[in-house]
């Protein structure tokens, strides 16, 4: 069960926005329904995804009017109270003359991410695409005048990479009615909390509602739409989008933050949950500590973290939607792409344990709830997570990724199957079992063949772990 409330969430939505993301993720477990499985399959056996934040605000990249302005990247817009008549000029500016979607592509595969999801609209309003329902895209409002989704689905249609868009359905803080610009336009609701004071339909209608149905008919086949921050979206909102969404490309999936029910649920931002679900589920999360791009963020998470984050999700049922944010040239930082393509090294000798793989038959291994009453950050009950190890399945096999070298021999928790070999995934090299009074253990080679994480692959009789 997933459940948790992201603090950076909880700190920025409107108190009912919040509600309405906590009644999602807490909701139970939903009935069976054999076309969302279906479409969800390529979902569920991937894992692993390149989201990509880019927009206008790669230009100022987190400094305006030689202020630093602190936060997200892709927020800073809000955080200097920027007038919409004032952001509008970075249109003029934008001009990324070394944006090479094939390149990015490139990245994303050598990186072993299976599909990529980039922000088509982002809470600022301007889109990266052609459209009629708004003059402030790509190809009207810039000199580069080239609709760089296109480019992106193309190369992504050459190589075979599935291709989704972020779409900030709610906010929009170039349009009046849009939510969340209360600097130009006021709040959005009376202090009740609930008392729209903007036309928000109207928006919906003539913009946000109309701009996903474009996304839906000129790029091919869209692999998902990602909606965020669902504020002011009631369920009724909500389904307009779905029912766009269904009736133009059937197959397309719908994260979780769209304000009604989606395919699959997203956890907050950069949160990872303690425990294991059967139910599809993604995380998105940031390399640095920015979605877009900031010049002054070299925070980049170390391979052998991402490596981890990933068998961790990956063993609780989740897939990883890790982020990059390009510069206004429309470069990947160097860094990033270097720690991806490691990443992206590891998992050629050792995506078997990845992809396709199922969750953790034990559970043990993720760590243990405070058994003092101590608070995390987020005002949660506290998790003491366990780092040393993570275990993913397929039939007949169990596969053990160590981040750390066992200072014992690692004892294979109990099961009624019979074990039947050991070995190293990454080179094959076979690992001696030794069962004594019913326990199993075994000593890896020391130094671990690869330090950053070595992956045993245990087989056993049958196709399930009996317990
Ligand atoms: O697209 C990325 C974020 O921009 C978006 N979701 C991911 C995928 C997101 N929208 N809202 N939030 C995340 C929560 C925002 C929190 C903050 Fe803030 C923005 C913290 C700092 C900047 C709002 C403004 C609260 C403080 C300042």
């Amino acid at each position: 069960m997933i459940r948790r409330t992201p603090l950076l969430v909880s700190l920025c939505l409107a108190p009912l926005a919040v509600l309405a993301l906590r009644a999602q993720q807490t909701a139970a477990p939903r009935p069976y329904d054999a076309a969302r499985e279906t479409r969800l399959e390529w979902f569920r056996d991937g894992k692993y995804g390149m989201f990509i934040h880019w927009g206008l605000y790669a230009i100022p990249a987190g400094e305006w009017k030689g202020q630093r302005s602190l936060g997200l990247g892709e927020w800073i817009m809000n955080r200097s109270n920027v007038p919409v008549a004032e952001y509008e000029q970075l249109a003029t500016e934008f001009n990324p003359v070394k944006f090479n979607p094939d390149e990015w592509v490139q990245l994303a595969q050598d990186a072993g991410m299976k599909y990529i999801v980039i922000t088509s609209k982002h809470h600022d309003g301007f889109a990266m695409f052609k459209s009629a329902a708004s003059k402030f895209n790509v190809v009207d409002a810039t000199p580069y005048k080239r609709d760089v989704l296109k480019a992106l689905a193309d190369a992504c249609a050459k190589r075979g990479m599935r291709l989704g868009f972020y779409y900030s359905q709610s906010q929009d803080w170039h349009e009046k009615d849009g939510a969340g610009n209360t600097w130009d336009f006021g709040p959005d609701t009376a202090p009740d909390g609930k008392t729209e004071l903007k036309k928000y339909d109207d928006y919906l209608r003539a913009k946000a509602e109309p701009q996903v149905k474009e996304l839906l008919t000129g790029y091919g086949q869209v692999a998902l739409i990602w909606f965020d921050t669902p504020r002011m979206m009631t369920p009724a909102r909500g389904q307009r989008f779905a029912d766009i969404v269904r009736q133009t490309q059937p197959n397309t999936l719908i994260d979780g933050r769209l304000g009604t029910e989606g395919d699959y649920r997203s956890t907050g931002d950069n949160v990872i949950p303690p425990e294991a679900s059967t139910e599809a589920w993604e995380s998105p999360a940031t390399i640095n500590d920015t979605w877009g791009f900031r010049k002054d963020d070299t925070n980049w998470k170390s391979p052998g973290q991402i490596a981890f984050k990933l068998v961790d999700i990956v063993s609780k049922g989740g897939n990883y939607l890790l982020n990059v944010g390009p510069t206004a040239e429309g470069v990947i930082p160097q860094a990033s792409a270097d720690v991806l393509r490691t990443v992206g090294r590891w998992l050629k000798a050792n995506g078997e344990a990845v992809y396709g793989a199922g969750v953790s038959p034990f559970g043990e291994e993720f760590g243990e709830w405070s058994s003092k009453n101590a608070k995390d950050v987020r005002g949660q009950k506290l998790f003491l997570a366990n780092n040393e190890w993570r275990v993913t399945t397929k039939p007949g096999k169990l596969y053990f990724t160590f981040f750390s070298e066992p200072r014992a021999a690692f004892e294979i928790p109990a099961i009624r199957n019979k074990l039947l070999r050991a070995y190293r995934l990454a080179d094959k090299a076979p690992i001696a079992l030794k069962t004594e009074n019913g326990r199993t253990t075994f000593t890896m080679e020391r130094p671990m063949l690869d330090p950053m994480a070595t992956v045993v692959v245990v087989e056993f009789e049958g196709q399930k772990v009996e317990k």
